[in-house]
Parts: C-alpha cells; structure tokens; sequence
C-alpha cells in the first residue's frame, strides 16, 4: 500500500516537502563515549527488570482498573476463573514461569524476583537521571527531543517510506528523523517516568502517604500503566533492534558502539562481545537466584533496604470512605488447623486470651472481653499484599499504641513479635516482627471486626494486625500472643518472620 501511495503525486509532493527530517542546526556531534556506556547500561539492566517484572505479574496474574481486584472484573488476566466451590487464596492464583523467562522462574518467587527488580531499577534510575543531566549539558537533548511541530508530518512522510521499502535518508549519526524522535523521545520522557512513578505508586507506604493522588493513581491503575509500559517498552525494543539491522547494520552498530561513521566491522564486533556478556548473565540469572537465595535477599536489602528506610518514616494516612470500601476481598495465607484454635473458634473466642510479654515492665494476658471493652478504633483503609491484589476495608479494634500503655515496654525493647495459631505454608509457626515506633502509629491496630461485622475466620479471627505503611503478609492473622524483644536473629532463620524466613521477602516492607 505504502509503494501505491508513493505512486500519488500529491504524495511525492508531501514527501518532497516533509523528506522525513528536519534542518534545524544541531550542535551536537555523532555519539560520545558516555552516551554509549549508557546506552549499554540501559539495555543490561532493562532485560533483569523486564523478566523479574513479569515474575512480579505472575504472582497476581490479572490486571483491573478498579482498585477492588474483584474477580472476573479484571481487563487483562493469564489465569483462569477464580473457582467457587472452595476457598481460593491469592497464592493459590500464582502461576508458574519457566526460568528462562521470569527471574527466578518456578511459581510464587516474588520474594527473589522483587530484589532484583528493585535493585536493577535503582541502578536505572541512576542511569537514567544521568542520561538527562548529560543529555542537556551536551546539547544531545537536540537529537531526541522534537523542536518544531513538523516533526509530525515528518514523521508520518519517514513512516511511508519504511514502509514503501525505500528508506528515508539514513543519517543517525548527524540526525534523527521524524519517526526516531517521537519514538526515542516517548521513551526516554514519558514511558521511563511513568514506570518510576506507577511503580513507586503501587507501595503502601507512598500511596497511604500521598492523598487523593495516591487515591486517583491507586494501585491497580498504577499496576495496570505500568504494564503498558512494559508493553510499550517490547514494543520499542522489537522495533528499534529491527530497525538497527535493516537500515544499515555495520554503520549503526559503528554509531552506538565504536563511536565511528564508518562501514568497518569494529562495531559489530563490540555489539557480539556485549550481547555475550547479556547472554552469560541471562543465563546464570536464575540458577544463581535459586541456588543463593539468601544471598539475593541480603544483596537486595543491601541496595535497596535503606529506600525502603525512608519510606518507613512517612506517616501512612490515607483513609478512604464507607462507599470506596471493597465487596470482595482476596484472602490469603495458611489457615490455622490445631485443636487448639479449633476449640477456640468452637467457643466464640469466649477462653481466648492474647499473651504479651518479653521486655515488658507488666507481662500479662487480655482476654477477648477485655479487649473488646476498651475504647474501640475505626478505619477504612487499603491492603497492599506484596503479590500486587489490593483491597479497602473498614477495620475495627485496639490500638496497639494502647496496649503499648498497659504493658510498658522495657528500654531495651525494640521490636514488637507477632505470633499467630497458624503456621506458614512450609510448616512451623507463622510469625512477624514490627519495629515499636511504626507499633505506636495511631493506625496500627488489632483489629477484631472487618466492615462492621466480627472478623471472620478466613480473614483472621480472633485478632489480626494493621500496619498502614506496610505490605500485607506483616499484618499478622489469628495473633496468639505479642513478644517484645531487643533483637530477632534468634527467631525462625533470624530474618525478622515467617515470609523472611521462607519465601526471602525483606523484612522492612513499605515498598
Ligand atoms: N498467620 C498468618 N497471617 C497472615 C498470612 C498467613 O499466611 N498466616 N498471610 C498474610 C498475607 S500474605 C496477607 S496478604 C494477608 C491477607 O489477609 P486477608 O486474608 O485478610 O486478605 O494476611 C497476612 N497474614
Ligand atoms: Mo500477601
């Protein structure tokens, strides 16, 4: 069709007019050794976020523009029909990747997979606010950034001919055309920022920090761009390598990686050393992830644990209204099966008592009454499990802040131990530990009732925890007793809870 049209004379005079390219003068020059370091950089690092990325989807395979995550209202999903016919938690919906793709494949690894996306974006945003510090003190910004509306028609005027099959006038390392630069410009400008930005979004600590924005961007808007992101993002890299090889590929890759205009073979050669490089560590990428577990969460907590710091400072206090509350609510978890709570649930909690002691000036026992005669706290506020499902319910119960009173926590305590009736899915109890300053937080509570109505079994009864600025496997359910301690090496595998422990999930948790 494109040969057809260029057989229109009105056609050749628009080319004619608009060859592809504009004139301006640049004062740039060709491509600077650090413009392709960055460039190389850019790519290494984008491959790891990409396939820890989809391993992150993997783990709640469905994507909505609601923030309820109500099943069968998703606009995108790899999963099947959540079944009726028995309790179906969110782990149970993982799917599996195979390794060559996610990092580190297998199912339900976001643990490992969230480090290495997390670290590898922090060295790309590095990178990237580089790039735009060099960009625009080295007038390379000329190159990528359109200076005049004719941009437009140039574009659509390259467009015709590549595919009329009669390329444009190929002039990279002098100018980009039309096409490159609304191509390049998209990416660098506005689909980079969009994937920082909806990825910070989806983090409890920053969206209940950030008010009606956090509440418009909600998570599953912000989950949902930052897919089409990922989409766009394939879709310029399937383009763009294409294109290298089809419109010149010994003086392209000369341009991006020698740093010369010439038609010799050095480029080429740099670029296969490059791809082994991207090669070997594609390869080892898993393998090393499934076999250093540990040492991935420690090199990730490394990195990036100190972010996740910062963002444990802010106070976390969106509240939504009675009408922003969820119908449906994903549950997740292992569920007690001990006699012992089963006798408990038999009894309506009646013989329930909440333990608290360790580094406390008054250890003692609550019993169910008892904490229900204290002055009770409300809120309506979201849950952010780490597998990407979010939900808002109203929560009803104790301020931990209050308790806090009562027992009185020795100076040497520094962390507050939640310890449930169940145990995690790998056996053993299932347990979490808080720091005491985010346990004063007016919003952390032991909640005992959900949307107005006694919390139920599935969802926690008799007490479960809220923490507002952290994600949902610390918000402890079915709490058996509270320990303050000084230190937590000494509990399970010494990673501060259960999911630390087995699942290699950080143990500070606001992003
Ligand atoms: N005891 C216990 N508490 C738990 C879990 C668990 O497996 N065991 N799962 C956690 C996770 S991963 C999440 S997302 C929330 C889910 O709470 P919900 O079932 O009320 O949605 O509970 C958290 N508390
Ligand atoms: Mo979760």
């Amino acid at each position: 069709m494109a040969q057809e049209l260029r057989q229109l004379p009105a056609v050749q005079h628009f080319i004619a007019r608009y060859p592809g390219q504009d004139s301006i003068p640049v004062q740039y020059f060709g491509f600077p050794a650090w413009l392709r370091w960055q460039h190389f950089f850019n790519l290494f690092l984008l491959l790891f976020i990409i396939r820890a990325g989809l391993q992150i989807l993997a783990d709640h395979p469905r994507l909505y523009w609601n923030p309820h995550c109500t099943p069968g209202t998703e606009w995108f999903r790899f999963q099947h029909d959540v079944p009726q016919d028995r309790v179906w938690t969110a782990k149970d919906d993982s799917v599996t990747l195979p390794g060559w793709l996610g990092i580190p494949g297998i199912r339900h690894s976001i643990g490992l997979a969230r480090w290495w996306h997390f670290s590898c974006d922090l060295l790309w945003t590095l990178n990237g606010a580089v790039f735009y510090v060099m960009l625009f003190s080295t007038h390379q910004w000329e190159r990528i950034v359109p200076r005049t509306s004719a941009v437009l028609p140039n574009a659509l005027s390259a467009a015709i001919q590549y595919l009329s099959l009669r390329f444009p006038l190929e002039q990279g390392w002098i100018r980009y055309n039309g096409l490159q630069q609304l191509a390049y410009f998209t990416t660098v400008f506005i689909a980079a920022p969009l994937a920082i930005i909806t990825g910070l979004m989806q983090a409890p600590a920053i969206s209940n920090k950030t008010g009606w924005f956090g509440r418009t961007l909600h998570r599953q808007a912000a989950r949902s761009i930052h897919f089409i992101v990922l989409a766009w993002f394939l879709f310029f890299i399937f383009i763009h390598v294409t294109m290298v090889f089809v419109t010149g590929l010994l003086p392209n890759l000369n341009h991006m990686f020698a740093g010369n205009d010439s038609a010799g073979p050095e480029g080429l050669l740099i670029f296969a050393g490059a791809m082994a490089l991207v090669a070997i560590a594609w390869v080892l990428a898993t393998p090393i992830t499934l076999n250093h577990a540990r040492a991935v969460q420690k090199t990730g907590e490394f990195l990036i644990g100190w972010l996740k710091g910062v963002a444990e400072w802010w106070d976390p206090s969106n509240q939504y209204s009675e009408s922003e509350i969820s119908e449906y609510f994903w549950p997740n978890g292992t569920m007690p099966a001990s006699d012992e709570y089963n006798a408990l649930v038999a009894s309506q909690f009646a013989d329930y008592k909440l333990r608290i002691d360790g580094l406390v000036a008054n250890p003692r026992e609550f019993s169910f009454t008892e904490l229900k005669a204290m002055a009770k706290q409300e809120q309506i506020t979201c849950h952010f499990c780490i597998q990407g499902w979010s939900g808002v319910a109203k929560w009803g119960g104790v301020p931990i802040a209050r308790i806090i009173e009562e027992v009185k926590p020795l100076p040497a305590a520094r962390y507050a131990v939640f310890y449930s009736f169940a145990e995690g899915g790998e056996g053993g109890r299932y347990y979490d530990v808080h720091k005491l300053e985010n346990m004063r937080h007016r919003l952390t509570v032991l909640a005992y009732e959900m949307n107005g109505r006694p919390l139920s079994v599935l969802h926690g009864a008799p007490l479960r925890l809220r923490c507002e600025n952290e994600l949902g496997f610390k918000q402890v359910k079915w709490i058996a007793a509270i320990e303050f301690v000084a230190d937590f090496k000494h509990l399970g595998n010494g990673q501060g809870g259960y999911n630390e422990d087995h699942e290699f999930y950080g143990y500070r948790i606001p992003i």
